[in-house]
């Protein structure tokens, strides 16, 4: 593996689990391997989990850290080339990414998307403009249409908890009061195709994710009837992928209950609106998960930094 841009980047998922799994039982086995190594952490968004888990991560395989709050802290930067830059953009994505490249060991990226257009979004453009520019392995944390570093510790939490070889997982769009990006649950499904998990999603019409991801995986308009006999419910907002970045639906009837899940464990990555995504009763139980998805969110960062550092 010589990036972590998306999950195609993924050589060997199973062995990438495996190590995951492994690092959770003894985390500080490899705290050599990254010793006198940097890890430069970028963020143009908000973050809790990514920011510590990853931090966390690199700090166990003995890895230095640096964290860059690019809205506040960097230069505005250029990312379009040949512009000529004399408005507000004081520095290009090819300086800024070759320079921390002389920092750093790997360089890990937050970059949302903006949601004003598709074709924008799912250019990726931030996130490419750095892989290409930069001369380190460029790691995502929640690009334009990607978490995959979500993905990863979701998929471990769901090994970690099956107790069927094939276990019913139904990713439910819920309601929220913002327009929220597609990329958890784009890499969300993406994950499950790879995994031997029978995958339903349910959402409100005008809620499809791109055909090019759900392809193949079967749709159910009627939440209650997808939810039916379920051993995994994944609760996640997105806007809508047709009317780009569009609220459709506020219809509260989508939100997740105790009641509607019956004995199935519950998902979601975080952070989560209570009583508006999903009941208290649900975040309150036995049943969720989303602690222990908080807690992989460690080992899989460290598992992809190790192989990274490895390469
Ligand atoms: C982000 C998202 O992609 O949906 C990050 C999730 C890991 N979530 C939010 O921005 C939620 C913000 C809110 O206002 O609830």
């Amino acid at each position: 593996m010589t990036a972590f841009t998306d999950l195609e980047d993924i050589k060997d998922l199973r062995s990438l689990l495996e190590s995951a799994k492994t690092l959770k039982t003894n985390p500080y086995a490899f705290r050599h391997t990254g010793a006198n190594k940097t890890l430069i952490m970028l963020f143009f968004n908000s973050s809790l989990r990514t920011r510590l888990s990853t931090q966390k991560a690199a700090r166990n395989l003995g890895m230095d850290v640096m964290v860059v709050n690019l809205n506040q802290d960097g230069w505005k930067l250029e990312f379009e080339d040949g512009t000529v830059m004399n408005a507000d953009k004081a520095e290009h994505v090819k300086e800024a990414a070759a320079v921390m490249s002389q920092y750093a060991d790997l360089i890990a990226i937050r970059a949302f998307a903006d949601l004003e257009s598709r074709a924008d979004d799912y250019a990726e453009l931030l996130l490419n403009s750095f892989a290409t520019h930069a001369s380190v392995p460029v790691i995502n944390m929640e690009s334009a249409t990607a978490h995959p570093l979500q993905a990863l510790a979701d998929a471990m939490t769901i090994e970690e908890h099956k107790t069927l070889q094939k276990p019913k997982v139904v990713l439910t769009w819920a309601p929220h009061p913002r327009a929220l990006p597609q990329a958890v649950p784009n890499s969300f499904v993406k994950m499950m195709k790879l995994m031997e998990v029978d995958l339903t999603i349910t959402h409100p019409e005008g809620y499809a994710l791109s055909g090019e991801i759900t392809n193949g995986v079967r749709l159910e308009y009627d939440q209650k009837k997808a939810l039916e006999g379920a051993d995994f419910v994944y609760a996640k907002n997105w806007s809508s992928y047709e009317t780009y970045g569009q609220v459709l639906n506020t219809d509260k009837e989508w939100m997740v209950t105790l009641d509607k899940i019956g004995t199935a464990s519950f998902m979601h990555c975080l952070p989560v609106r209570r009583n508006v995504v999903v009941e208290d009763a649900v975040l309150d139980s036995k049943q969720s998960l989303v602690i222990e998805q908080a807690n992989n969110r460690t080992w899989a960062a460290q598992a992809v930094l190790k192989t990274l550092l490895e390469a």
